[in-house]
């Protein structure tokens, strides 16, 4: 491997650990009750947010859905914040009040994620707009999940951004499931990125998961969008390996085989990058982030609940 490849390889091995094993310890705490929202875990699908937000900008800035652990931290939002928020701390990164379905940061260009299935999508679009009427370098990405394609605000979106030649690159994360309904049993054709390409903007589709194919085609794609060639289209396979909402497995419900997502743990990303950096690189790596997460639980396990008064700020803007 080239030396400036190990350089990538280290950097998305450093941030797909740190969600990998912050959401590990999601699930080792959860049944405690310490944690009072509920998680919609990321664990098989981090390749995508990492390998989009390692090709992006500080000053790009990203909105997703409730699916956002991997988003959050992989754009660099902190995690002391993020696992305060699910604590309900008032030090969280949405003063506790929101949970781990609306996080944000601001200063990383974590701009939300929200539980409404499709919402940041034209808000996304909304915010390009801005950014091209203020001659801005910098880019929008909205990732959300194949399940909000079936939402109007999706077409209207991407009709508005191609028809503005908007600097927003869209990534649809197809992990086939819209909670257990699977998205040919929703779709007359398994095309979605053939279909996004109808509204006036380039369309591709990554199948494998591959973490460098992603970071290579968002280098791709980004490089198209600051030169002003308007939105693009991503649709990247992947895999929930949790169930749809909480810690645990869903096997039981049986609306998928284990060997679909058996499959899709034979080509872990994670594993695939550690086995290229070898073990003293990738333990070192390691050590730093088990302790930033250590250190990350500690704060939201010392910090306060949010004031009785709390209640009714933040509700409406001022
Ligand atoms: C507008 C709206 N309709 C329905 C729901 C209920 N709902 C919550 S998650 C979900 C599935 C969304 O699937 P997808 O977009 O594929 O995301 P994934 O959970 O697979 O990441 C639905 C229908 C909702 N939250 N918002
Ligand atoms: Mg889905």
């Amino acid at each position: 491997m080239k030396r400036q490849n190990i350089e990538l390889v280290k950097v998305l091995y450093k941030s797909m650990y740190r969600i990998r094993r912050i959401e590990e310890e999601i699930i080792r705490i959860y049944p405690t009750d310490k944690i009072k929202s509920p998680v919609h875990l990321s664990i098989g699908q981090e390749a995508i947010s990492v390998g989009i937000c390692e090709a992006l900008n500080l000053n790009d800035v990203v909105f997703g859905s409730y699916r956002g652990h991997a988003l959050y931290l992989a754009k660099g939002g902190n995690p002391r914040k993020m696992i305060s928020e699910l604590y309900g701390k008032a030090s969280g990164c949405a003063k506790g009040k929101a949970g781990s379905m609306h996080l944000l940061d601001v200063d990383k260009g974590v701009m939300g994620t929200s539980a409404i299935v499709g919402t940041t999508i034209p808000v996304s679009v909304g915010y390009a707009y801005s950014l091209k009427y203020k001659k801005s370098d910098s880019v929008v990405v909205s990732f959300f999940g194949d399940g909000a394609v079936d939402e109007g605000g999706f077409h209207e979106s991407l009709n508005f951004a191609a028809l503005k030649g908007l600097p927003v690159l869209f990534i649809c994360e197809n992990n086939l499931y819209a909670i257990h309904s699977h998205h040919i049993k929703r779709h007359h054709s398994d095309n979605i990125f053939e279909r996004a390409k109808t509204y006036g903007m380039p369309a591709e589709r990554i199948e494998d998961g591959d973490i460098f194919k992603i970071y290579e085609t968002a280098v791709k794609c980004l490089k198209k969008i600051r030169e002003g060639e308007g939105p693009v289209f991503l649709e990247c396979f992947t895999c929930r390996w949790k169930e749809h909402v909480g810690p645990g497995d869903d096997f039981h419900l049986g609306y998928r085989d284990r060997e679909e997502v058996l499959l899709w743990k034979e080509r872990d990303q994670l594993k695939k990058l550690k086995s290229a950096l070898g073990p003293v690189v990738s333990h070192e790596i390691e050590s730093v982030i088990e302790e930033e997460i250590k250190k990350a639980f500690e704060f939201a396990e010392v910090s306060s609940f949010p004031s009785r008064e709390e209640i009714y700020t933040d509700v409406f803007k001022d």
